[in-house]
């Protein structure tokens, strides 16, 4: 197929108008799992897979699934592309969002330059890719591929006390397929880099061979309330001091660490939370990341004595419940060499890179071969309504998307 291009101005004007749905009073992006606000991405998403002419497709997790089938290839595996666009809290709009919207200008590219595949080409947008309301993150991907059951995921109890399956229900994406009917021949993501690398040596293109292992974990401190005046230093057991001791712990080992180990606490509470009462618990989430599966289970072992020795020396009480914990990915290193392959056909700058964050091509990994492209994050900022990637990155990247689809569903 000659070099075709995307129709930039479709895909830019779609980022746009997606970024601005699920916008809080105070102006801030939110579109957690199952929310109001996912169900009004949902719905946009799905009005431009039938104006696409693509069957739409909708598993029992919530995983919408467009679909561009030929009578000539319909019993082939499709290529499968996508990601999500569900958001952290006070989100940017090309995370997840960028993938979905690309994968799906490269089908209607392909579909309108009267490019004939070989095999159906699909575009998935997954649920709950951000973990931020339900955990674990990548959920509706692990579940297409077989890592975590259905009607488990469903069962899945939210931060705010919410039942995930209802809340599928209530917004309307509780499908009838299926997960894991589709099964992917390949998969490709194209995602924005979210950390400084490929924009800090300005390369406009990230061939991805591999993602790092995560390990989430909420842990309960449980001290012993008291009056913040009365009670003596010395006899305080105070839960909020303890979980203070466990952040500074996992940051000053990180950090002094000359691993690409990355640790951080996002989330924390304490109870009774009253300015002059000692917290009797803290509440908190440790998110641990490594490259390698080796060092990434010395960390988890370092913060589990860590907390044995403040349990005894605080004399307080700590549990700790198990989030989420995936495995380091290598991707498919034909896909990786068809990126680079089409980078230098476009006379792109390509640079092979290890992924820091999670995607859900991690999940797809285990049931086809699968790999990334990445464009550069301005500043490397993510998860923060700052991120931001160029119009001139943002198309080039869905270009290349294109040409390597072209390639994997010519045979
Ligand atoms: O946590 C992650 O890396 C992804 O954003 N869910
Ligand atoms: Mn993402
Ligand atoms: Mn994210």
């Amino acid at each position: 197929m000659s070099k075709a291009s995307i129709n930039s101005q479709r895909l830019l004007d779609r980022l746009r108008a997606l970024g601005e749905i699920g916008r809080l009073a105070d102006g801030r992006l939110t579109r957690l799992a199952g929310s109001d606000a996912d169900k009004a991405g949902r719905d946009a998403f799905v009005s431009w897979l039938q104006g696409a002419g693509l069957e739409v497709a909708i598993d029992r997790i919530g995983n919408v699934f467009g679909i561009w089938k030929l009578p000539e290839n319909a019993g082939e595996r499709p290529l499968l592309l996508g990601s999500h666009i569900d958001t952290v809290i006070d989100a940017g709009i090309y995370d997840g969002c960028y993938g979905v919207l690309a994968a799906l200008e490269v089908i209607e590219t392909l579909k309108e330059a009267r490019y004939a595949p070989a095999r159906p080409i699909a575009v998935a947008a997954f649920t709950n890719e951000e973990g931020v309301r339900y955990a674990p993150d990548m959920m509706g991907s692990l579940v297409h591929a077989g890592g975590l059951g259905a009607d488990e995921a469903l069962a899945t109890v939210g931060t705010d006390g919410t039942i995930l399956g209802a809340e599928l229900a209530r917004i309307g994406y509780a499908g009838q397929e299926e997960p894991g009917f589709l099964k992917p021949h390949a998969y490709i993501e194209l995602h924005i880099e979210q950390g400084p690398v490929l924009d800090r040596e300005s390369v406009p293109i990230g061939a991805v061979e591999n993602l790092q292992g995560i390990s989430w974990q909420r842990v309960t401190i449980d001290g012993h309330a008291n009056h913040a005046g009365t009670t003596p230093m010395s006899m305080r057991r105070d839960a909020g001091y303890a979980a203070a001791r466990v952040i500074a712990f996992l940051r000053d080992r990180a950090r002094t660490s000359n691993t690409p180990t990355v640790a951080t606490v996002g989330c924390i509470s304490f109870e009774p939370n009253a300015i002059n009462v000692i917290p009797s618990r803290a509440t908190f989430t440790v998110d641990l990341r490594d490259p390698d599966e080796q060092r990434l289970l010395e960390e988890e072992d370092a913060l589990a004595d860590h907390l044995k020795e403040l349990a005894g020396a605080e004399d307080v009480t700590i549990s700790v419940e198990r989030l989420a914990r995936f495995q380091p990915v290598t991707f498919d290193r034909g896909i990786v060499e068809l990126i680079e392959k089409a980078a230098r056909g476009r006379g792109l700058a390509a640079k092979r890179m290890t992924s820091g964050a999670g995607h859900d091509a991690q999940m797809i990994a285990r049931i086809a071969p699968a790999a990334m492209i990445f464009v550069p994050s301005v500043d490397g900022i993510s998860h923060n309504p700052r991120e931001h990637t160029s119009g001139t990155d943002l198309v080039a990247g869905a270009n290349i998307l294109l040409d390597v689809v072209a390639q994997l569903a010519a045979n």
